[in-house]
C-alpha cells in the first residue's frame, strides 16, 4: 500500500554496528506557525493521565508527525500505559502493544521482522518509554535493538524518574532531587549521558525535543520518521506531580529548562550536530538564566545545597560550552560556503 508521505529513499547497511543512509530527497521543512500543525487529534478527552501531563503533549504532537494509521506504538510499564487505558478501551486512535518493562527494545525488533514478512514494512515502528524504560531497565534490549540497525524510532519521553510508581529515582534523575527513593540525602549523582550512549551505536539520527517547543518536536519526529533504520529522540517531560510545580507552569517549566541548558535542543544527523530552535537562539544571544532560576520553582529541590547548585551550574555550563563548539565545528563548512 502507497504511503501518503513517503520517507527519505534511504539504503541501510549494518556495518560493524554502524548504519549508513543515503538521502535522497525529501527533507521535512520547519513547520513555521502553530496553525501549520495538522488539525486532527490522536489523543480523545479522557485520558487517564495527570492534567498538564509532559508526556501527554508530547505524545500529542509526536503522533499527529506520524502518521498514526499507518504506525505502530511500542509501550513498556510506565505512565504511557496508564495514558493508553485498558483494552479493550482506549483514548488514542493508534495501534498499541505493551510490552513487560524492560523488553522494548526486542518488542519493536521482532514487531519490524514481522511486518517484513508479511510484506507491510510501509509502518512506522515506534517505541515510547520513559527514562527508566530506556535509561535503566530497557537499556540492553535498546542497544540490541539499535546495533542491529532495527528500522525502528525510539522516543524517550524523560520525566527524570519512575512516575508511574510513585516517583522513584532513576539515572536520569538530576542531582539533588528528593524521590521517594533518596527521600533523605536527596540523588547525589548528575544525570546518566544517555545521549552519548546512543550516539555511540552510530545511528542516522539524534534528537532532543521538548513539548514547551511544540513546531520543534513536531519536526523532529517527522524527520526522523523519514529516515531509514534506528532513530532515537529524547523529550524533557515535565510532570508536576512528580517535580512539585503547579500544573499551571507546565509549559513555563519546560521553556526554563531550556534557558537554563539543564536541556538543550539539538538534532544529529549521520553524526552532524546542530543546536535547534530556542537553544540557537541562545548560542547566538547569550544564556541568561541559572540553574538557580530552575530549581526554585520545584518542590523535589526542596533540599538543595548551594555546593550542589554551584555543582549543577558548572555540569550544565560545562556541556552548553562543548556542544557550542560542537555546533560551530559541523556548521563551519556550510557557514563557509554561504559566504
Ligand atoms: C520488571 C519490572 N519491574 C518493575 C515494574 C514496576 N513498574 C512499572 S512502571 C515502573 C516505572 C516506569 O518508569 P519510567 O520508565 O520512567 O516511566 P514513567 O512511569 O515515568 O512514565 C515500574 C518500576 C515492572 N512493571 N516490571
Ligand atoms: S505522574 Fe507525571 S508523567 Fe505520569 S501521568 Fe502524571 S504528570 Fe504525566
Amino acid at each position: 500500500m502507497q504511503r501518503s508521505f513517503p520517507r527519505i529513499s534511504s539504503t541501510a547497511s549494518a556495518v560493524s554496528g554502524s548504519v549508513t543512509v543515503k538521502e535522497t530527497n525529501r527533507i521535512h521543512m520547519a513547520t513555521k506557525a502553530v496553525r501549520d500543525l495538522p488539525i486532527e487529534e490522536f489523543i480523545l478527552p479522557g485520558t487517564r493521565s495527570c492534567a498538564a501531563c509532559g508526556l501527554m503533549l508530547t505524545y500529542r504532537h509526536a503522533l499527529k508527525a506520524l502518521e498514526p494509521q499507518k504506525t505502530i506504538v511500542a509501550v513498556p510499564a510506565s505512565c504511557m500505559t496508564v495514558l493508553h487505558g485498558v483494552y479493550p478501551i482506549t483514548p488514542v486512535k493508534v495501534v498499541c502493544i505493551n510490552n513487560p518493562f524492560g523488553a522494548t527494545g526486542a518488542s519493536v525488533s521482532g514487531l519490524v521482522a514481522g511486518l517484513k514478512a508479511t510484506g507491510r514494512d510501509d509502518y512506522n515502528v515506534v517505541a515510547f518509554a520513559g527514562d527508566g524504560g530506556t535509561y535503566d531497565i530497557g537499556i540492553q534490549a535498546l542497544s540490541g535493538a539499535l546495533e542491529r540497525g532495527t528500522n525502528f524510532l525510539h522516543v524517550c519521553y524523560d520525566n527524570e524518574g519512575y512516575m508511574n510508581t510513585g516517583t522513584q529515582r532513576s539515572s536520569a534523575s538530576p542531582l539533588a532531587a528528593v524521590t521517594s527513593t533518596t527521600p533523605v540525602l536527596a540523588k547525589l549523582q548528575h544525570k546518566k549521558d544517555m545521549i552519548a550512549i546512543v550516539e555511540a551505536h552510530r545511528i542516522p539520527y539524534v534528537a532532543t525535543a521538548s513539548p514547551a517547543y511544540p513546531l520543534d518536536l513536531f519536526d523532529k519526529v517527522r524527520t526522523a520518521r523519514e529516515i531509514y533504520g534506528p532513530r532515537y529522540i529524547e523529550v524533557h517531560a515535565p510532570c508536576p506531580p512528580g517535580w512539585g510545580f503547579l500544573n499551571k507552569d507546565l509549559i513555563k517549566m519546560g521553556k526554563l529548562a531550556v534557558d537554563t541548558g539543564v536541556h538543550v535542543l539539538f538534532e544529529i544527523r549521520d553524526g552532524k550536530f546542530r543546536l535547534t530552535s530556542r537553544s540557537l537562539t541562545l548560542a547566538e544571544k547569550g544564556r541568561k538564566k541559572t540553574v538557580a532560576d530552575y530549581v526554585k520553582g520545584q518542590t523535589r529541590f526542596k533540599k538543595i545545597t548551594p555546593e550542589q547548585i554551584a555543582s549543577l551550574q558548572e555540569f550544565l555550563d560545562r556541556r552548553w560550552t562543548e556542544l557550542m563548539e560542537r555546533h560551530t565545528r559541523d556548521n563551519a563548512a556550510q557557514l563557509t560556503q554561504a559566504e
